[in-house]
């Protein structure tokens, strides 16, 4: 049967400053936890990215032209503020104005993330989300922002709290690269959490006329088998990656059965729990009271199997498929069924999460009004063919395979009483990632690196269409 999607369904790309803009060193921004940690690793540089920093006109005007209505941009809090605090950089100001107007002239709404995994160089030093200063600081320039940028509507206050806290302290993929510590992971995923809360509650006294959100990256675990020690390692998996967090943003409380979990995981790794207080926790009730929406990052799902021998990750960051392993001590291992089909980065597809997510947050976060889809893709290796012209397409159809079933999962969703309102496709134009540097590609439109040219990928066509009609043609 043919699916669609509502009316106001509103249909976007995504995309995060360090990812994108290049021109690190540009106008006075300040230096970020990367620059160092990208430095001394040798693998690849955050320049040029997708140099948007220069080429935000060129790709606005393709966004709009292939039925972009919407689009996720990160700010650089070290554009605007290059030490994090104190001195205000005019030209980072500037920039993000220009941005805005251009965004308005081309009719994309853009969504605005405070933090997208960029935390300045001084407050990550001095211990990032786990320092007091790093909150105060980053509640200063959300405020700042908010006065600033009246032009923005749309806020959503940190990207994916839960990857940062996880992979700067579990698995040591983001800097400083700690492993086994996930006692800190959870103590910043709950100061995340109170900073969240307590910029919402600013930014709903300021009464802007504007929505602010909060994205999280949500994967559905699944138990490997119905054992019952499957399915205790899927709750506990689901504790550390999602439950905090949709406690701590969605309903304003943690849940008896999420802090024993938690608390749970700590006792085995002999790890204190993680500190809150009574005034955060008001702090937290109020802010989830006022929330305007929730962003979801799906990319893919997970199994969960009993495991109790030590702590082991091997992060697949080249397309080495097969090559991952996550095994953590006092919560279980991975292990996808055989059937499950996997990308050359091992991430599963699996729609069927998507639409579980989404479920999950209608059945038991009620209070959030929205949710948006706000980062969903497929990472591919792809090339520019030999007898490339400007007019090329690129030929993507894993990509629009990958994204048919996905919609499918979301209209399914809305169907069953999911009040999801778009859409934001990870990536925009290809970008620069994190632990995979320019190898991994997600964009609707290619970006050859060393010419910075843009091509358009036949999702882009696929894309337009479903933008225009609604209508999911399989
Ligand atoms: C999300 C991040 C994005 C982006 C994406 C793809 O977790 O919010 O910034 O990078 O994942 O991930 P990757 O680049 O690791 O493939």
């Amino acid at each position: 049967m043919t699916k669609t999607l509502p009316k106001d369904f509103v249909m976007g790309g995504a995309s995060a400053a360090y990812q994108v803009e290049g021109a690190t060193k540009e106008d006075g921004k300040g230096r970020v936890l990367w620059d160092d940690y990208l430095e001394k690793q040798g693998r690849f540089s955050p320049d040029p990215a997708a140099d948007f920093y220069h080429k935000y006109e060129e790709d606005l005007t393709l966004a709009e032209k292939y039925g972009v209505q919407v689009i996720r941009v990160s700010i650089a809090w070290s554009r605007i503020f290059p030490d994090g605090a104190g001195k205000v950089e005019p030209r980072g100001v500037a920039f993000y104005h220009k941005l805005f107007a251009a965004c308005e002239k081309h009719h994309i709404v853009p969504y605005v993330t405070l933090h997208h995994f960029d935390t300045p160089e001084r407050l990550h030093n001095n211990g990032d989300w786990l320092s007091q200063e790093m909150l105060d600081d980053f509640l200063a320039y959300a405020r700042y922002c908010f006065k600033e940028f009246p032009e923005i509507k749309n806020w959503i206050t940190i990207n994916e709290p839960t990857s940062m806290a996880i992979q700067q302290n579990v698995s040591g993929t983001f800097p400083p690269a700690t492993t086994g510590r996930f006692d800190l992971a959870f103590q910043a995923e709950h100061n995340q959490n109170v900073v969240h809360a307590r910029i919402v509650n600013a930014y709903k006294d300021m009464n802007l006329g504007g929505k602010i959100g909060v994205v999280h990256a949500l994967q559905t675990v699944y138990p490997y088998s119905d054992s019952a020690s499957d399915k205790h390692a899927a709750d506990l998996m689901d504790a550390f990656e999602d439950r905090l967090y949709l406690d701590g943003t969605l309903a304003g409380e943690y849940h008896k059965e999420t802090l024993d979990l938690v608390k749970e995981i700590l006792d085995a790794n002999n790890q204190p729990m993680f500190k809150y207080t009574d005034e955060e926790m008001v702090e937290l009730s109020k802010a989830a009271h006022q929330l305007d929406f929730v962003g979801v990052n799906n990319y893919f799902s997970k199994w969960m199997r009993a495991y109790n021998g030590a702590s082991e990750t091997v992060h697949n960051g080249t397309g080495a498929k097969g090559s991952s392993v996550n095994r953590l001590h006092g919560i279980g291992e991975e292990k996808k069924p055989d059937d499950v089909e996997t990308t050359d980065w091992d991430w599963s597809i699996y729609p069927k999460g998507m639409h579980d997510i989404l479920m999950r947050i209608h059945d038991e976060y009620p209070l959030v009004p929205e949710t948006y889809v706000t980062e969903n893709g497929i990472g591919l290796k792809e090339s520019l063919p030999d007898n490339v012209t400007d007019n090329t397409i690129i030929d993507d159809p894993k990509r629009i395979d990958y994204l048919t079933k996905y919609f499918g999962a979301i209209a399914d969703a809305i169907h069953d009483g999911a009040n999801v309102k778009g859409y934001f496709m990870w990536s925009l134009q290809d970008q620069f990632s994190w632990t995979n540097g320019y190898s991994k590609r997600y964009g609707m439109f290619f970006v050859d690196f060393p010419t910075q040219k843009r091509y358009v990928k036949r999702s882009a066509l696929w894309f337009k269409k479903l933008s225009e009609t609604h209508v999911i043609e399989d």
